[in-house]
This record gives structure tokens, C-alpha cells and sequence, in this order.
């Protein structure tokens, strides 16, 4: 650690933060609007949909009722009984030991990775199918418009979900449901992989993967029957009826999968080396179909419970449950232990958040480690073109309001000089106009914030690589911290800690100008940081002054930054 007498000023005003939420300091609650889809140019209620969809459910078994006295529809129902010619176990296969536990952990993981990922949603509750954040040009929101008549930050518009279903269930708590989030898809993951290899090393793959066209037949026989409310015999045991196999298939083999890569593809340093997929890669379009992977397994979640105790739930507990068939209880006695897990669970993991939440960022941070090591280890590649800057980039943070940065504004930072000093040969002061004089590098380049939002600009500046060969860092030198002129959102100054690899990237510079122009007050003026593959807080706004450090746990709560202390986000930010 540098002597204190060359310390940096700023590093007495970094704050300490409490390592647990304490509500009475965080984000006041804000409630957002119930889910609102737009048709054309008009917003329908997430309310009359599922209104709409009650109706037309009842229209359907109306329909389906009449249908099943005509004889050509008797006939084909004879010819087509509802299941697949394919796909028959022997008796002896029954439901396997593996098979169970892989279920009821598949459904016990999901219920952590669903009510963090709302909680994720609720942060910019905002959907897109363009590649910008235009707002306006939504599909889906569950907020009010963005206010034109006053500064609106993506902060601001994060709102409150109801706190049994959210995960740690307070508004803003990203930084916390993504490591939930992330923790659980590990294991999620972990729970699939073994479940394709186990599923293919036995029969049972023959249950869920159909072989023969006359699935199809077969599977609008079987919704013909269930509409009709003429269920058809349960042979679960040895086979599932066609819609079964269907839905199932598409669950395990698609839903799943796309659940992963539209995930990734949301992630700054995966996308920044996926543009050539064009919109398919871009993190909007990724979010949007993300989203509608959740409405699936909502959908099917419903769907497949109901008919679970609609169609013999005694021994459909005791097949998925107990491996037996018939009328034990033993089903109903184990699925009983695995829903009270689940409760307690359900419970329990938004207090314990909230009250440890420290102990969940170091935990995640733990777990996830290696993979954010390797995505930070990605050197971001991608540029964009004029044609794809976004209209429109959200504003996040507080503007700093100090007397010193108003005098700054109005002299258009005349007398701003940027300190450089800590572990460095040779310590420094720069004004703007020195700043301008060096190599310029110009990017179009998108930003991604935690939040979900992203917006591509131009930026214009000085490569962090060529001030660390004007000041060049000391061998004990490992980090730079940015010091900003703002403050964060409880106060005390906003900064941010980068190991220096990451700032030798061809892609991380000190900007100066955003889309051609002197960068505006709004976007940080007169200095930013682009580090193209990390997530936006770490891009600091309205930079003071840089120290190289050989350590930072002295700082604030020790996180490596303003948001990783206060709002227990991650210090490595590659997704
Ligand atoms: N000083 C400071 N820098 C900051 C922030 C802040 O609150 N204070 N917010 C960060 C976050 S969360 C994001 S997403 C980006 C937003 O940049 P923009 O406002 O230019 O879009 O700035 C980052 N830099
Ligand atoms: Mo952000």
C-alpha cells in the first residue's frame, strides 16, 4: 500500500458499507404496473389475456365436446388412440431411483432460477425486439412510460415485485438474484447434463424422444380427448401418451438449451465475440426470447401439474415419487416431504439474503469463479458501424453535485486536471487539452448495463494502454482505482477497480467524446472509462483522478468498487 502522504485525496472520501441490506437506506420501494403486452400500437393487460385465454380454454372443451360425437372424428380417434407406436418401455423399466431425484431437483432448482430471473426482469422491466432501449419501442413492460419532463435513470425506473416472488424480493436487488441466479443454473445444468447422459445410457430416452410421425395424430387425439374431458388411460408406467412426449421433448431438448444460450448471449464479453450473428446475438433480442423460455416453463409447469392430479394422481406420485405403481400412499407421503422442502425453502432464501447479503455476493463470487475469470479473459473484439448507434443511450448514477465539479462545468473544465498517482514511476497531472493531444482511438461499441439495458455509441478517447506507458504502474502495481466526482447512491464518493491487464485491451480507453461530440454532463464529461468487457458500473462516469494500487481491500467495504460494496454486484462483471 502507498505511504498515506502520496495517497490519493479521493480515498478519504470512499465509505464504508454495511454487509447486510438494510431497508431504511435502500431504494425506496416503487410499484411498478401489472405486465402490459402491445398489440399494434396498443397495450393490452396481462389481466384480459389471461382472461381471453379462460374464454377461449372454455370454447375449446365446448368445441372439443361436439367434435367427439361426430364419426369421422370417432374414427379417428380409434385409428389414432393417442400414443406413438414408438416409444414403449418394458414393465421393468419403471421410474429408476436417478430419474426421481433428477425431478424433484430440476423442480426445486427452477423455483430459486425463476424467482431470481423476475427479479432480474424487475430491475429494467422493460422488453424489447429491436437491438436498442428506445423507450417507446417496448413489446412488453411492466412500468409506466419513461417521464419525458425530468431526468429518468434506469435506476429509477427499476420497480418493486411482490417480495414472495421476487428473489431477495426489494426493489433493485440485482446484484444478489444474479447470484442466486447463476449459482442455481450451475447446478440446474449440472442436474441436465446428467440427466441426457443417464437418460441415453438407459431406455428411458424411449419415453421423451418420438421416433414416429404419428406422434402428431396422435398428440391432437390426446388434446382431443382432454379437451372433450374423456381422459385417456394413464400408461405412464410404461409409456407416455403423445402430447406428453411432445411437450417433454420440447422442454428437455429445446426450451432447455435455449434457456442456456439466450442466457450467455446476454453476457458483454459472449456477445462482444457473437456480432456476426446480427440481431440473433444481440443481448434485446436475447432478453426477449429469455423471457418467453420462462412463459414456456410457466406455461408448462401449470399445464403438467394439473394434469398430474387430474389424471390419477395417486399413481402418478407413486410412479414419480416412490418408483411404484398402484395406490400406496408412498407417493403422496414423499411428494409431501419434497413440497415442504420447497416451502421452507421458498421462505427462507429472501430473509437470509437480505440479512447475509454479503455472505451470498462472496459465496457466488466463490462458486463462479472460474467462469468469470475466463469471460473477463476475453479480449472484447467487437465494433459496430455509424448505421447501428442507438438513438437513444439510458442514463444511470447520480450527477455530482459538488461546488468544485459546477465550477468545472461552467469553465468547460479549463482548470480540470486528472490526477494519475499511487504505484506509478511517474506520477501525473493532465488537462483536457493534454488528454486531446495524445493518441486519439475512436469505437462504436455497446454497452451493457446489469440492469438488462444495453445501447450501442461511438466513443472517443485515450487508450488506457497508452497512459500506463506515460505513468507505467511499479511491478507491485495490480489495480487502478477510478475516482469519480460523483457520489454513489448512499453517498460517498463512486469508484471502481480494474486489475491493469484489463485495461491493456485494444478496446479500454478514457473517453473524452461520445458519438462525435464533447461528452455531455449526462454520460460523465470530461472522462469515462470504455472497458468493453465488463457490465456498465464499471465503466466510471465523471472520473477524478486514477491510483495504481497493489491491493484494494483497504476501500470501502473492500469489493473492488462503489457498487460491488454497497449493492454486493460482482467485481469481475464479464456477464
Ligand atoms: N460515477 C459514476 N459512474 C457510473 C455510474 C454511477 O452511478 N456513478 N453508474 C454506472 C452504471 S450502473 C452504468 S450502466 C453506466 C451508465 O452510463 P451512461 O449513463 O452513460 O449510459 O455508468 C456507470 N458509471
Ligand atoms: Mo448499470
Amino acid at each position: 500500500m502507498a505511504a498515506p502522504d502520496d495517497a490519493e485525496p479521493l480515498r478519504a472520501s470512499v465509505t464504508p458499507a454495511d454487509d447486510r441490506i438494510r431497508l431504511s437506506h435502500w431504494l425506496p420501494p416503487r410499484a411498478g404496473t401489472v405486465p402490459q403486452i402491445r398489440m399494434g400500437s396498443r397495450w393490452v393487460s396481462l389481466v384480459w389475456l389471461l382472461a381471453g385465454g379462460v374464454l377461449l380454454l372454455l370454447a375449446a372443451i365446448v368445441l372439443a365436446r361436439v367434435l367427439y360425437q361426430v364419426p369421422a372424428v370417432q374414427e379417428f380417434l380409434a385409428r389414432y388412440p393417442g400414443s406413438s407406436s414408438s416409444g414403449v418401455l418394458p414393465p421393468s423399466a419403471g421410474f429408476p431411483w436417478w430419474l426421481r431425484w433428477q425431478h424433484f431437483l430440476n423442480l426445486f432448482f427452477m423455483m430459486f432460477i425463476m424467482r431470481s430471473g423476475l427479479q432480474i426482469l424487475a430491475d429494467h422491466p422493460r422488453l424489447y425486439w429491436n437491438v436498442h432501449c428506445t423507450p417507446g419501442t417496448e413489446w412488453f413492460r411492466f412500468q409506466r412510460e419513461v417521464p419525458k419532463d425530468r431526468l429518468w435513470t434506469a435506476k429509477d425506473d427499476s420497480v418493486t415485485l411482490p417480495s414472495w416472488l421476487g428473489l431477495p424480493g426489494i426493489r433493485h436487488s440485482i446484484g444478489l438474484a444474479r447470484w442466486w441466479h447463476f449459482a442455481f443454473d450451475l447446478l440446474w445444468l449440472a442436474n441436465g447434463v446428467i440427466f441426457y447422459v443417464l437418460l441415453f445410457l438407459t431406455p428411458q430416452w424411449r419415453r421423451i424422444v418420438p421416433l414416429s410421425w404419428d406422434v402428431f395424430p396422435n398428440a391432437i387425439s390426446v388434446l382431443l380427448q382432454y379437451l372433450s374431458l374423456h381422459f385417456p388411460s394413464n400408461q405412464s408406467w410404461t409409456r407416455y401418451n403423445s402430447a406428453q412426449q411432445l411437450t417433454y421433448f420440447l422442454t428437455v431438448f429445446v426450451a432447455a438449451p435455449l434457456a442456456l444460450v439466450t442466457g450467455l448471449l446476454q453476457a458483454p464479453a459472449i456477445a462482444n465475440r457473437l456480432a456476426w450473428l446480427g440481431p440473433l446475438g444481440n443481448r434485446q433480442i436475447a432478453r426477449s426470447i429469455h423471457f418467453l423460455v420462462l412463459c414456456w416453463f410457466i406455461l408448462f409447469v401449470v399445464v403438467h401439474v394439473t394434469l398430474v392430479f387430474l389424471t390419477g394422481a395417486t399413481e402418478n406420485l407413486n410412479h414419480m415419487f416412490a418408483g411404484i405403481r398402484g395406490d400406496s400412499p408412498q407417493g403422496w407421503i414423499l411428494f409431501g416431504a419434497g413440497m415442504i422442502l420447497v416451502i421452507i425453502a421458498w421462505c427462507w432464501v429472501s430473509p437470509l439474503t437480505i440479512r447475509h447479503a454479503r455472505v451470498v455476493q462472496k459465496a457466488g463470487a466463490t462458486l463462479l469463479g472460474p467462469f468469470l475469470f475466463l469471460g473477463e479473459s476475453i479480449p472484447p473484439r467487437v465494433q459496430y458501424s455509424e448505421k447501428d448507434i442507438s438513438p437513444f443511450l439510458w442514463p444511470n448514477g447520480k450527477l455530482p453535485c459538488s461546488d468544485q465539479y459546477e465550477k468545472l462545468v461552467r469553465e468547460r473544465f479549463a482548470s480540470y486536471r486528472l490526477r494519475i498517482s499511487g504505484l506509478v514511476e511517474t506520477p501525473a497531472e493532465f488537462s483536457l487539452a493534454e488528454l486531446r493531444a495524445m493518441p486519439k482511438q475512436e469505437q462504436i461499441t455497446n454497452h451493457f448495463c446489469i440492469q438488462g439495458w444495453s445501447g450501442i455509441a461511438k466513443w472517443g478517447g485515450v487508450p488506457m494502454r497508452h497512459l500506463l506507458e506515460v505513468v507505467k504502474p511499479k511491478p507491485e502495481a495490480r489495480y487502478a482505482v477510478f475516482y469519480s466526482f460523483g457520489e454513489g447512491g448512499e453517498g460517498g464518493v463512486y469508484y471502481d477497480v480494474h486489475r491493469i491487464e484489463n485495461l491493456r485491451h485494444e478496446l479500454t480507453i478514457l473517453a473524452y467524446e461520445m458519438n462525435g461530440s464533447a461528452l455531455s454532463v449526462l454520460h460523465g464529461a470530461p472522462l469515462r472509462l470504455r472497458c468493453e468487457n465488463e457490465l456498465g458500473y464499471k465503466q466510471v462516469k465523471w472520473i477524478a483522478a486514477i491510483e495504481f494500487v497493489s491491493d484494494f481491500t483497504h476501500l470501502g467495504a473492500g469489493e473492488g468498487g462503489y457498487q460491488e460494496d454497497h449493492e454486493f454486484f460482482g467485481y469481475r462483471a464479464p456477464i
